[in-house]
């Protein structure tokens, strides 16, 4: 449990942090970036319910698409992987694993939350919402969560890291992590058949932390086609008109492919 001083010294003492004034809205994400300090105290009072630390990263824009389709109010602290700014013994307060996503809830005595399915989880539990009711479904639904955050995230974070963003090329690296997404893809695939969703014909939390890793497939130049799998090509476009979804993923404003692919690499050295 984190309480509120003790969250304005991380911050203040995190000199490189940045937010972006106000609440976000696409308008305000193509104007300028304005760094300023973060008035904690200020949220007192206020109807701000969380604070979400974060990049423009497959991992962030999970919790940045989660939190516009629950319709929180919440503020974004843009970590600077390039400034290492994940390894300030600030950051490390809010997250011992030094990555992003974290967030912290001004709703429940500033709790703080790390690890994206635990995130996703934790705010689905909050709003009643994107988690079924029964427990069954719940547990069916968990288990695609799992799935997402120890399989799909992981190889294809690490096919696109030997694919694309490492200058050295590992034949035995890649070919490894691209059998292995291709191979996560067509599981997907096969659980879409016939279904809107993940589990069925409820959206949940387990489409939300899909799509962002799907996404980096459309994004990249990685010889993965989406058109070979047609049930998550479906459900990947689908998703994407969502009003949550394509803003969630300016959240932080996204850069170009190039600085993206900048921002990856100096969380790679
Ligand atoms: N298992 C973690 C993974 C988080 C993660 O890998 N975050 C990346 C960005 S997508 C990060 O913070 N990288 C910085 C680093 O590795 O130093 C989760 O799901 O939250």
């Amino acid at each position: 449990m984190i309480h509120a001083e003790f969250i304005l010294n991380q911050i203040n003492g995190l000199s490189y942090l940045s937010r972006y004034e106000g609440f976000y809205s696409q308008q305000r994400f193509n104007s300028t970036k304005k760094l300023i300090e973060i008035p904690l105290l200020k949220l007192t009072g206020s109807n701000l319910m969380i604070t979400l630390y974060t990049d423009c990263t497959p991992n962030g824009f999970k919790i940045s698409i989660a939190l516009e389709e629950l319709g929180l109010d919440y503020q974004v602290v843009d970590i600077d992987f390039s400034k290492r700014e994940q390894f300030s013994s600030q950051f490390l307060k809010l997250n011992p694993n030094a990555k992003i996503p974290v967030i912290v809830d001004h709703d429940n005595d500033n709790y703080c939350v790390f690890e994206s399915g635990a995130i996703l989880q934790y705010l689905a539990e909050k709003t009643g919402k994107l988690i079924p009711r029964s427990d069954k479904k719940r547990l069916d639904m968990m288990q695609w969560l799992f799935w997402q955050t120890s399989g799909l995230g992981p190889y294809v974070g690490q096919l696109l890291t030997f694919a694309v963003a490492l200058e050295e090329q590992i034949p035995t690296a890649i070919e490894r992590y691209l059998r292995e997404s291709r191979r996560l893809l067509s599981v997907l695939n096969g659980q879409l058949e016939n279904k809107d969703y993940i589990i069925g014909d409820e959206h949940t939390i387990a489409d939300i932390a899909a799509f962002p890793w799907v996404r980096i497939l459309d994004l990249y130049p990685l010889p993965v086609e989406l058109s070979d799998y047609p049930h998550v090509e479906t459900w990947y476009k689908k998703l994407s008109e969502k009003p949550a979804y394509s803003k969630g993923v300016t959240i932080p404003p996204t850069a170009e492919r190039q600085e993206r692919l900048k921002i990856f690499r100096s969380a790679l050295i």
